[in-house]
């Protein structure tokens, strides 16, 4: 590999930042069932202690995210959560409320038909907003199950009013340092229709909430075949693109480990990123989230392993050889063009991952460093016999 590449590889890394889901430490199910992990996190402290782990072995992992109702309910302060942040190594990232999981919200949050359940909803999300702004995050990130699982059960055009104004009236007690991400999905919970079900929406509606507001694009809420780097090309050249939820698929939203089933395809949407950046000379401001949990790996494993997959397509993505490339589209040498993203993604990067890793003072190998520490070992007795916690999936 030339010098330059490596030097190019070495400034990408420094500037990539991952970000953790809290929820992924924890045991999660499918709807058939959970099976426990005895080593899996069952409350907020295990999981910042967890991400701190993935943190520090791989030293790209500054952040976690935090589910309200998991890891901040009512009792918990942003003091907790930041003593936490502090005796771990990881401080708390986005905040996602959460308005799915309540009796109340059966027929919907901000798009119920009863007014009381819209306000509780909208109450919800004033005190993340709140809550976002004690701890410092930056960001707000919504995901609504809303939406309905028959013909003719709702009225479409009133809840989509409803979701608007919701997020404006949200929108409108946040800070002027804070984001509001507005995260679409097009099916499940609801099969017949969903409020937000694609990125169309999602840009409406955060255009409607207001200057803060942005997309969050999540790899797995797409539809089969459809292009996701060409939503990410679109939303990056109107300056909507706020974030991403990452995770991989096979068939719908399976929430498998990032890149383990398409690595081209993240590989894909990462040159559309850095192909913008070397266009445009800026750098896409982008929270690059983890939202996945495998129920069948070690947790933490599987998120180092996810980690290390995110460093290596992102350090491909970065050796394209940008103005070759703006040259064969230009000419029209379709070969030329296609090759020079199949050479980059071709190309062994982990050499230079290495170096970089030595560099920082890491383990050249996050994984093989985190298995010998031992720390799965110590807690598995610490944990072990313990009742699981109510976080899931639905
Ligand atoms: C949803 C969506 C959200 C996540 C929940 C738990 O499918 O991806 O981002 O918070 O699951
Ligand atoms: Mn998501
Ligand atoms: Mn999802």
């Amino acid at each position: 590999m030339p010098a330059s590449d490596t030097e190019t590889i070495a400034t990408a890394l420094n500037t990539l930042k991952i970000e953790l889901p809290s929820w992924g430490f924890a045991d999660t199910g499918t709807r058939f069932g959970k099976f426990v992990q005895p080593t899996a996190a069952k409350t907020t402290e295990e999981k910042f202690a967890d991400a701190g782990q993935v943190h520090l072995f791989t030293g790209c992992c500054p952040t976690v995210a935090l589910h309200v109702l998991w890891d901040v309910p009512a009792g918990v302060t942003a003091a907790d959560i930041d003593a936490l942040g502090k005796k771990y190594g990881v401080k708390a990232g986005a905040i996602n409320p959460n308005v799915f999981q309540d009796q109340i919200y059966k027929h919907g949050s901000l798009c119920n038909e009863q007014e009381s359940v819209r306000q509780a909803a909208l109450q919800h999300l004033l005190d993340s907003v709140r809550i976002a702004r004690e701890l410092g995050s930056r960001d707000l990130s919504l995901w609504f199950a809303d939406g309905s699982n028959f013909p003719g059960t709702a009225n479409i055009r009133a809840r989509k009013q409803w979701m608007a104004e919701g997020l404006r009236k949200t929108h409108a007690a946040m800070a002027p340092n804070q984001r509001m991400l507005v995260e679409y999905k097009p099916f499940e919970p609801a099969f017949y229709h969903t409020d937000i079900a694609d990125w169309g929406m999602s840009l409406l509606l955060a255009r409607y909430a207001g200057p803060q507001a942005r997309v969050l694009v999540d790899t797995g809420h797409h539809y089969q075949a459809q292009n996701i780097e060409q939503i990410v090309a679109w939303l990056l050249s109107e300056d909507m693109l706020g974030g991403f939820h990452f995770n991989d698929r096979r068939y719908a939203d399976d929430d498998l480990t990032m890149g383990s089933i398409d690595p081209y395809q993240l590989f894909r949407i990462f040159a559309e990123i850095r192909f913008f950046e070397f266009e445009t000379g800026k750098t896409a401001d982008i929270a690059y989230m983890v939202d996945q949990s495998h129920n069948l790996k070690n947790k933490i494993e599987e998120m180092i392993q996810t980690v290390m997959t995110a460093q290596e397509i992102y350090a491909k993505a970065a050796i394209v050889d940008f103005p070759a490339l703006a040259r064969a589209q230009n000419e029209q040498r379709l070969i030329d063009a296609e090759n020079i993203l199949k050479d980059a993604f071709s190309t062994d990067v982990r050499p230079a991952i290495r170096g970089w890793r030595r560099a920082q003072g890491l383990a050249e190998d996050p994984l093989a460093a985190f298995r010998a520490s031992g720390y799965l070992e110590r807690v598995a007795k610490e944990r072990a016999g313990r009742a699981s916690a109510g976080s899931s999936y639905a």
